[in-house]
Order: C-alpha cells, then structure tokens, then sequence
C-alpha cells in the first residue's frame, strides 16, 4: 500500500445521461472531487442518441422531468404532453448548464477498463484516450438500453445502400422521400418510427417477427396556461408518482376486475383508451397482470380496437399479437402507427411466415421473398439491461469480472451494489428500481440512495463498502421471485433478454433484469437498509488498510 497515494478523483462517474447528469449534480453540490467520462460527444446519453423521426416520451413530459430543483421546475416549459427527442436534448442541456456541470464532464472518452487495486482499495480505469485514470469510488451510470443491437443474421455488413440502427440515427438531416425504405423490428422504436416516416417516404416495407400490443399516445400541446397549472401541481404530481408502482400519475384502478360487470370494464377501457398515455397499461385493474383471464378479457378488447383501424382485415390479424397478452411486456405508446398500414405505401411482412434470412447487396431477403431498398433502418432493439456493463472490462477483487459473474444472470443488491465489487454503485443498474419505472423517477431514487452511502462513508471516516455475499444472494432471489407472480415471466422481450441477437446468449433463456415490486415497495426496502445502519454491507476490507 502507498502512504501518499493521490487519486486524480475521489469519484468517477461513467456516463452523462439522465443518472450521470443527476449525480454529478448532486456530488458537486457536496463540494466532491468528482468528474463524469462519457463515450460521446456531448451529454444526453439516450436523448442525444435517439434521434429517430417520432422519438418522444411515453412519459408525461413532466412526471419524467428532475424533480430535485424548484428552480429548474419553474423555468423551464414542457411544450408537450409527451416531448420529442430535440426538446429533451434541449432540457437536459438546460440542467446542465443551470448548475454549470459541463465542466465536470469530459466527453470522446470511451472507458475500456475498471479494475480494482485490492491493496490500495481504488479503482484504475483505463480511457480510450490513452490516459489511466484513479478514484476511491465509481459510479456506473451507463443506460439500460443504450448498446444497440442488429439482426445476428448474414449480410448485415453486405448492403450497399444507406443503413443505420435507430439508435444511431444520423445527426444530419435525412431526406427519405421518394426513397424505398426497409424496417426490420416492431418495438417501442419502430412504432414511433413507422407513425411518424410513413406519409414521408417513397415506399415503406415493415419486417414483423411478432407484433406488439399498441395504444394511441394522444399527444398534445402545453399551453402557457396549462404549464403554470402543471408547476401549481408539482408536488402533487411527484407525490403521486412516488405511490404508484410505476412512477407515474397513472394509478390503478382500486376496484376488483371481477367486482364489475363486463359493461364497467368497458366504460373504463373506452375512456383509458382515449386518454393521453400509459393509463390503458396501468390505470387498468391490477389483475390484468396476474390473473390470465382478466389479462385475456383486455387483450381481446384492444384487438377489437386495432381491428377496428386497421382496413385491412388480414393485415389487422397480422398485428394482434398472439403469443403474448396485452401489457405482460411494455406497451408501445402509437401516433398514427397503425392508420400507416392503410396506406398504399407502405407494406407489412410477417417473418413468422417467412423468416429472415439474410441481408444482401441490394436488400433484405426473407424465405418467400427478395425485397430492394434504399435505406435499411435496424430498430431491433439492444443488448438490454446488462449490455452496457458487459462492454467495458470491470474487474473486482481477486480478478472477478463481472461478464462473467452476470452472464448467466446478474446478481446484485439492490440492483445498486455487487458482491465482489466494492466502491461501486450503479444508481440505476440491472434490478434496480429504475429498470421497471418511469426511468428519471427511478433515477433520483438510485442517486440519492447513492449519495446517502457516499456520505454516510465520509462522514465515519470509512473506505470502503461492499453488500455481503448474503445480502447479494436474498436480493438476487428476491428479484427472480417476484418474476413468477407477473404474467410478464413469459414476456419474450427485453425485459428478459429472451430474444437476445447477442453472440453467446443463448435464444429463449429467461435473464432476470427487472425488479418487478414496484417503486414504494423499492424506496421502502433501500430506506430500511440505509435506516438500519447499512447492515447488509462489509465497511471493511478484512484487513487490508484503507488507502489516504
Ligand atoms: P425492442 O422492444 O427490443 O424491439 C426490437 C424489435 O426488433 C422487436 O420487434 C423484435 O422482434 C425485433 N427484432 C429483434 N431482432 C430481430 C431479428 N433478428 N429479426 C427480426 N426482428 C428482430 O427495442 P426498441 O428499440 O423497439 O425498444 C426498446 C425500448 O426503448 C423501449 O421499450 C422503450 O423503453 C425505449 P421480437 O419482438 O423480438 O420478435
């Protein structure tokens, strides 16, 4: 151990989205020695990727907006109900500057490593920019989704027109009229995708593995005179959000599904389907997620809908899904989605009949069929949950890496802490409250949760926490328990990594990445830890001495 050991920072934060933004907020504010490493050119992390035509909230714009400054609460304008990608980038910018964090964050710098010195109790992380840089704490704040992900078939890199993931959008203008476009994927992306490009290109050509249960989004302006209404309800509506289980102002509906008749069900599911949001997810009654069929009675109401916006009578059968009920996995919020497929432009191609088989020079070939384009745009999807973690080489005491500790499953406490990994925190990591909620609401819980610790850690003179190995264990299981009373354990999305296109997952193996208990009964749990001294963590490192 070095007596004089100087470490450049006493935290790193690895990137500057929604969590990064936060913390760096919230340690400078403590007058830490803290910077923020981020792989792009700016801050923003999802909202400065995305940049997808119809790329917007399925939030509220104002419940997923920072609650922790008034200030920021009064100034700032949503301009809609659900905000579009340019007016997020715009808003976390606006923080950003409010509190003068661009100076804390240095940007083009990928980390390729976070390994633990054991004997002086550190962290060495390694930057793509050559530098090698040293902190008593790291605080991974790297983004659920955000390592996109294209088809493991053959060809991807053979086309010769243009393509892109959504992800990776270009920041450039693209002209797409008059072009004959592709789509692979019919997630959350390529919903919004489709709804907003279809009445703008040449030609559009939708490749379905399984459809999704959609809902309209019913976006709208905010006035100047409905913003100050939202700022006099603030508190309220953050109030509200802490309650439910989602974190939003959608709350479900108390009555028992069976305690009413069909005709109440129906009256609730027409005004929820009309209503702006998530409400027909989750103001609906509870059982829709446990009980098979209430869950079955809701799925047949929104095929009726779809069938009754969709022309098409076989297109309409083609888009309900079949394999899955309806909210058992996220439901994509829809503008003009489904109306596109009425359009003699654009056409959908159902790869269950036909599947992909691979890409070529000139397009897409599927089993039936050689299809050409212009432009091949991949939404499908991301090496979810745990991939951002995967990309960088983080190693632990005794030379652990945690690829390999997770790559059957992740196991953590509190989806915050890892066994074997001490000084690091993830504020909104796999099974964490942030993976299954409102993101920004989860978000401020996992960082003041995190800042909590850090605190109680400098003001006892400690170095060091590390949750046991028991703790780990009883949260891990926890977490898995909680899968087998949702109906969401079948749910072949993200969610699980069921249909991972990563090399080395295996194709239809369950990965519990959700801690599915809900907000309240998340922030109880890590209060009770927190009130109760932290007994779940190790404050030393069985006799190694703490590095000055
Ligand atoms: P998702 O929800 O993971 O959707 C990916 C889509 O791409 C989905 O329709 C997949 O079909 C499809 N996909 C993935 N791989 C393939 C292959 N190999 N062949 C054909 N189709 C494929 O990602 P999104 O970006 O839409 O949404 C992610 C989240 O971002 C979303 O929930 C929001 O919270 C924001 P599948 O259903 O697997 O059959």
């Amino acid at each position: 151990m070095s007596t004089a050991l100087k470490l450049d920072h006493e935290v790193i934060i690895i990137g500057a989205g929604v969590a990064g933004i936060y913390q760096i907020q919230r340690l400078t504010e403590l007058g830490v020695n803290a910077t923020v490493l981020e792989a792009d050119a700016d801050l923003g992390g999802t909202w400065y990727n995305n940049r997808y035509p119809g790329a917007r909230f399925d939030s509220e714009s104002f419940t997923y907006g920072y609650s922790f400054s008034k200030e920021v609460l009064n100034e700032w304008h949503w301009k809609e109900m659900f905000s579009g990608q340019p007016e997020n980038l715009r808003y976390l910018n606006f923080v950003a500057d409010k509190f003068d964090l661009r100076k804390h964050m240095q940007f083009n710098c990928r980390v390729e490593s976070v390994v633990f010195d054991e004997e002086n109790q550190i962290w060495n992380l390694k930057v793509s920019d050559g530098r090698e840089l040293t902190s008593r704490y790291v605080i991974l704040a790297l983004g659920l989704l955000s390592k996109p992900t294209k088809p493991r078939v053959a060809g991807v890199e053979d086309f010769k027109g243009q393509s892109w993931h959504t992800y990776n959008w270009p920041h450039e203008n693209v002209d797409l009229s008059e072009k004959r476009v592709g789509i692979i994927g019919t997630g959350a992306t390529a919903i919004q995708v489709i709804g907003a490009i279809a009445d703008k290109v040449g030609d559009l050509t939708v490749f379905q593995r399984r459809p999704n249960w959609v809902a309209p989004l019913n976006n709208s302006e905010i006035s100047e005179e409905k913003m100050e209404e939202i700022r006099s309800r603030y508190d309220e509506i953050f109030a509200t959000c802490a309650r439910t289980p989602g974190g939003f102002e959608h709350e479900p509906d108390r009555r028992g599904f069976y305690d009413v008749t069909e005709e109440e069900r129906y009256a609730l599911w027409d005004k929820l389907y009309d209503e702006p949001g998530f409400g027909i997810w989750l103001s609906n009654f509870r059982e829709i997620f446990t009980d098979e069929e209430a869950n079955a009675s809701i799925s047949r109401y929104i095929a009726e809908r779809i069938r009754g916006r969709v022309d098409d009578p076989a297109i309409a059968e083609k888009l309900i899904p079949k394999d899955h009920g309806f909210g058992v996995q996220r439901v994509p919020m829809e503008t003009n989605y489904l109306e596109a497929y009425n359009r003699p432009n654009v056409h959908l191609v159902d790869l269950a009949e036909t599947p992909l088989e691979r890409i070529t020079e000139t397009g897409v070939r599927t089993t039936g069929a050689d299809y050409e384009f212009d432009v091949i745009i991949y939404a499908t999807g991301f090496d979810a949950i745990t991939g951002s973690f995967d990309h960088i080489d983080i190693r632990g005491r005794n030379g652990l890496t945690l690829r390999e500790k997770w790559f059957d499953n992740p196991s953590t406490f509190l989806g915050m802490m890892i066994h074997g990994f001490p000084n690091l925190l993830m504020p909104s990591g796999p099974q964490s409250g942030s993976a299954s909620t409102n993101y920004p609401r989860g978000i401020e819980i996992g960082v003041n949760w995190s800042t909590d610790l850090l605190q109680h850690l400098w003001a006892n003179d400690l170095h060091y926490a590390e949750a046991t190995e028991a703790a780990e264990k009883r949260w891990t299981d926890h977490v898995v328990k909680m899968y087998s009373v949702m109906l969401m354990r079948k749910a072949q999305s993200w969610f699980t990594g069921y249909n991972s296109n990563v090399d080395g997952h295996e194709a239809g193996k369950v990965r519990y990445f959700v801690y599915n208990g809900g907000t309240p009964k998340y922030v109880a749990t890590i209060n009770e830890v927190a009130e109760n001294g932290y007994e779940e963590l190790s404050f030393t490192s069985e006799g190694m001495p703490a590095a000055v």
